[in-house]
């Protein structure tokens, strides 16, 4: 990856990152083509229960969907290969005539939109590559849109990152668009763990992915053999933290960024939380960032809610 006025925004991020306390390498290092792949292997898998829910609450909802929101501008953030995405485009057969898949996955956004452009013909299939934390911009389309953000990939962002996005998307909201978010629902601990420490080492792999990815772009030189895969419930802060321990001390030269990391044996380095949500919690959220949600849609088992919000009628938010 050359450094570019585009990337040199999420260099400075990571070099900040890494330097925090606790060590962490920004999730976004997770998606290259390889992790992309990896991730669609987790949502196959029968403890990672999010996507399958999701599914479920998308079939059941669909024509209430397409009747409230009548779309014809379908946006959807970090949509990677698109595995829910099918519901809403058939929900919106009626309306829909614009697709616009963003992802900072190159390989992974530009595979989906194919496979999807050739099972919609009738759906012009525009993929704009770029961060939704960054480029967010005006978006794209005729209105009405219909914005979604699945999989509960906002659980992935911190709260006061999730407060700017929501924020920003708010503003760049039409009186008649509409937001949908997935978001995972806190349940039984066990059932978390399960779900991010599967025994076929799937998540396992991904994970260490966001280190390979580091390696080549970076020119960093983190050793997988010298680290351990450790997933945690954070009972405080309601998130499973996701990442590494050093088993030993050593150093890790990130050179592009002009780091020299030292692990203590047992430091951890952090590569994502994956927060998981309570309805009343989020719905303030939501308001406070200039967001009115008007549906809260679980599946039968409640682990899961698909959210449908507008801008708010005074289109303000209440961040500073
Ligand atoms: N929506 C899909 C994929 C979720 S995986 C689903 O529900 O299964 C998260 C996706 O978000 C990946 O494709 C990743 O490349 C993308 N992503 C992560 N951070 C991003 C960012 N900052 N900007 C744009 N896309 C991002
Ligand atoms: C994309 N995101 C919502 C996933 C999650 O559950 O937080 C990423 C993931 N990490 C490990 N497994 C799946």
């Amino acid at each position: 990856m050359l450094e570019t006025a585009a990337t040199h925004g999420l260099f400075e991020a990571t070099r900040r990152s890494l330097q925090a306390v606790p060590n962490e390498l920004p999730a976004v290092w997770l998606y290259d083509a390889r992790g992309s792949r990896l991730y669609d292997e987790i949502t196959r898998l029968p403890d990672y229960y999010l996507p399958g829910r999701e599914a479920e609450i998308l079939q059941a909802r669909s024509s209430l969907l397409s009747r409230r929101t009548r779309a014809r501008t379908l946006v959807e953030l970090g949509s990677g290969s698109a595995p829910n995405t099918r519901y809403l485009l058939d929900a919106l057969g009626g309306t829909l005539e614009r697709y616009v898949p963003f992802d900072v996955s190159e390989q992974a956004l530009h595979d989906s939109a194919a496979t999807i452009a050739a099972a919609y013909p009738a759906v012009s299939v525009e993929p704009v590559v770029g961060d939704f934390e960054r480029d967010l911009g005006a978006l794209p389309g005729a209105g009405p849109r219909l914005v979604a953000f699945l999989g509960s990939t906002i659980g992935n962002l911190y709260p006061a990152q999730r407060a700017a996005f929501l924020s920003a998307l708010a503003h760049e909201l039409g009186d008649d668009d509409a937001l949908l978010l997935g978001v995972d629902l806190l349940k039984d601990v066990d059932r978390l763990e399960a779900a991010y420490d599967d025994p076929s080492g799937v998540t396992e792999a991904f994970v260490r992915n966001a280190l390979r990815a580091a390696n080549r772009e970076l020119d960093a030189s983190f050793e997988q053999e010298r680290f351990d895969y450790d997933p945690l419930w954070d009972p405080v802060n309601e998130w499973m933290d996701v990442g590494l321990r050093a088993r030993e001390s050593h150093a890790v030269p990130v050179r592009r960024l002009g780091l020299e990391l030292e692990f203590a044996a047992g430091e951890r380095l952090r590569v994502e939380i994956s927060a998981k949500f309570r309805r009343e919690a989020f719905e303030l959220e939501l308001e406070r960032a200039g967001l009115t949600p008007e549906s809260w849609w679980t599946d039968a088992a409640g682990d899961f809610a698909v959210v449908l919000a507008h801008r708010s009628r005074n289109g303000r938010s209440s961040h500073v």
